[in-house]
């Protein structure tokens, strides 16, 4: 402790000499006067990425933000640092080429932010059509002055430079063996800089930025230059990766379905076909919160109808890696894994995929996604169209304000009730339709809890007092935590979506429609909120001792299996009819397409999962991270441990069986996304198609 206290005394008194030294000596001047043409360089770059954050997201806390001002001038000086190496002709060559290259991420960026709302990717410059979009739009008016701005940097910078040079400014104070001594100090500048700013991210910071799929939140926090770095490796990667190994994977993949090819039928087979589909991704929507009341009021009185009226899977799990909602939708359309690395929408949106909305569109069927966010979310705009939509409604088709805005965007209600003509629009045009709705209102954090409106989630009683009058006494229960929040948010989600079915029904969008509902994953609340919600102690508004006769164990093993999701198929008249069940075999989000294709007529002969009517108590989820579950046993593979579900002992060879099983899925999935191993087998198809067409 000494030790310490010494060193930081000389560490203060020495950084109060060098203080010192440089007010007497001038040091500050000095150095300005002697390196006009850097700090140039320095000054027009950063000058133009800070207009372009100014340009793109317009909030005071985005105009004061530090992070990304200490980011990119880290980049800057780290950069620019090396110029110092070359003698001035060339080092004026050198900055000028570094400013034009950071101008033109800059104007690159601020174009595509007016066209898109989000930020540039080099992995979009395959996309043609885009190009071809906004080449378009330029011409119209998506090139505004503002975009312009930026090339007065480097303008400025030629400028600075021949002022300098008229004026004899680099004979005067150039030194030349100075050169190595000026790069090194420069650059310790820099990473010095770099330091202080990767010191100050948050965990959420640095999870977001691996994920790459809130672009706007990226270069808030890390600037653009170490956005588009960071693009610019997720970009190649996936190419990187799919260079070694295409034979063995091909191999492995022929000898993984070779014994695939019979479709199997049951008492559901061709059940919906011809009915039209709405698909409504529910996002964090958790299975549990679908058992809780509060005071006698649901929380989720709607999903519970849906589930009491229409088939309701109880014991489904969603099977996401770090691509959360996006890896649901890879799943729930392809009955694919999510990848071992990047994120299929991100990285891979670009692969040949066997999907539902395109074996519906080869059926017929018209086609479209729905949700009111950026479209570049989550890759969105390039995955949906790689996925077989035919059209995809984003944040641009519909009205969001600041007013209907609840979260991250425009609220469940809102979208729902904009949603609808756009439906109905749709209805008109085709004869058989498919729909996806994504909500986004029950995303995480829960913090806007006065926009969901009333709901309590405290505990009231009501006691009889000694003199036999009744009064109501309130516990706060789990008012103020996050999991209480959480079922605020809950019931506002389940609300808007009740009213969007009144509304459907009013239209008559229901009559010959099936509405299939999926939780896309969990809400990723603390255990021990979970902890308080089962074991309260109201006398001590806490959680009960694990001594108490009262106290239910909720360990470990009891979160991850309590991490289902719902999974519901509905329609208006199936109340009464053989389809009205509660389903209790395990079933994992890799099951719904097969399960959906054999009630609907469609096939996949590369799909994973399998028909839970066929496959029944004999399924088998397997989880991103190789963890999996059966009816029988939760094996947790980072522990290579495991519980069984029924009490009964386990044969460790089962356990092994379960574990080369859930191995080989894993990769065989990874590689037909990775080596697009799926190509030809489309290319076949279309052509069969084309040809199919042609003969008529
Ligand atoms: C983004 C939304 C949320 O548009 O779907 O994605 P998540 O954070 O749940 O993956
Ligand atoms: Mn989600």
């Amino acid at each position: 402790m000494k030790n310490i206290k010494n060193k930081f005394l000389k560490l203060k008194n020495s950084s109060k000499k060098y203080l010192k030294k440089v007010k007497e000596e001038h040091l500050v001047r000095e150095y300005l006067k002697h390196n006009v043409l850097f700090i140039t360089f320095v000054l027009t770059c950063i000058i133009n990425s800070t207009i372009l954050r100014f340009f793109c997201m317009h909030t005071l806390e985005n105009y004061l933000a530090i992070k990304p001002i200490m980011a990119d001038l880290a980049v800057i000086i780290i950069a620019g640092s090396f110029g110092y190496l070359f003698k001035p002709k060339n080092r004026f060559t050198y900055l000028l080429i570094l400013d034009i290259f950071f101008t033109a991420i800059c104007m690159i960026n601020s174009i595509y932010y007016t066209f898109y709302t989000s930020f540039a990717s080099v992995s979009m410059l395959s996309l043609t059509q885009y190009i071809g979009e906004v080449g378009d739009a330029v011409v119209e008016n998506v090139v505004q002055l503002k975009d312009l701005l930026y090339i007065i940097g480097p303008v400025i910078l030629i400028f600075v430079h021949y002022k300098l040079k008229k004026i004899n400014y680099y004979k005067k104070v150039e030194i030349k063996s100075e050169r190595k001594k000026r790069t090194i100090k420069t650059l310790s500048v820099g990473g010095a800089l770099m330091i202080l700013f990767l010191v100050t991210l948050s965990s959420l910071d640095v999870t977001r930025f691996v994920k790459q799929w809130n672009r706007e939140y990226i270069v808030m926090r890390f600037g653009i230059y170490i956005y588009q770095a960071n693009d610019v490796v997720t970009s190649v990667q996936p190419k990187i990766n799919s260079l070694f190994g295409y034979d063995q994977a091909k191999k492995k993949f022929a000898d993984y379905f070779k014994n695939t090819d019979e479709v199997q039928t049951n008492e559901y087979t061709n059940i919906f076909e011809g009915k039209n589909v709405i698909v409504i991704h529910g996002e964090s929507m958790q299975t549990n919160a679908m058992d809780l009341e509060f005071n006698g009021q649901e929380v989720t009185p709607t999903l519970n109808k849906l589930a009491k009226e229409g088939m309701f899977f109880s014991n489904f799990y969603s099977q996401v890696s770090v691509g959360t909602s996006s890896d649901t939708e890879l799943t729930f359309t392809t009955s694919l894994m999510p990848t071992q690395s990047g994120t299929a929408f991100v990285s891979y949106y670009d692969r040949s995929y066997v999907s539902i909305p395109k074996l519906m569109r080869d059926k017929g069927y018209y086609t479209f996604s729905m949700h009111a966010n950026n479209a570049d979310f989550w890759n969105r705009r390039a995955m949906h169209e790689s996925l077989g939509y035919n059209k995809f409604y984003s944040k641009k088709d519909y009205n969001v304000t600041k007013e209907n805005t609840i979260g991250l965007g425009l609220s469940d209600k809102e979208f729902f009730s904009q949603s609808i003509p756009k439906i109905e629009k749709e209805a008109q045009k085709h004869d058989n339709w498919y729909s996806l709705l994504i909500m986004l209102t029950n995303h995480t954090p829960f913090s806007e809890v006065d926009k969901y409106g009333e709901f309590d989630v405290s505990l009231k009683e009501t006691v009889t007092k000694e003199d036999g009058s009744e009064e109501e006494v309130t516990y706060p229960y789990m008012e103020g935590t996050k999991l209480g929040n959480y079922f605020k948010s809950i019931h506002y989600a389940d609300g808007a979506l009740g009213e969007f079915i009144d509304a459907l029904d009013e239209k008559g969008l229901l009559d010959n429609t099936v509405l299939i509902l999926y939780g896309d994953h969990d809400a990723r609340l603390p255990k021990k909120e979970y902890n308080r919600l089962y074991n309260y102690n109201k006398e001590q508004d806490s959680t009960l001792d694990s001594g108490d006769p009262n106290y239910k164990e909720y360990d470990s093993y009891q979160y991850e299996l309590g991490r289902k999701v719902p999974f519901i198929i509905w329609s208006k008249d199936m109340a009464e009819t053989k389809l009205n069940q509660e389903v209790t075999n395990v079933m994992g989000m890799y099951d719904v397409m097969p399960t959906l294709g054999n009630m609907f007529g469609f096939y996949n002969k590369y799909q994973l999962g399998h028909d839970i009517f066929n496959i029944k108590d004999n399924n088998i989820v397997v989880f991103p991270n190789g963890n999996w579950v059966t009816n029988k046993v939760y094996y947790n593979s980072q522990k290579e441990a495991y519980l069984s579900l029924t009490g009964e002992a386990i044969n460790e060879e089962e356990i092994q069986k379960n574990n080369n099983y859930s191995s080989k899925l894993l990769d065989v999935s990874n590689d037909m996304i990775v080596f697009n191993l799926l190509k030809e087998d489309n290319d076949n198809e279309n052509k069969m198609l084309e040809y199919q067409e042609k003969g008529k």
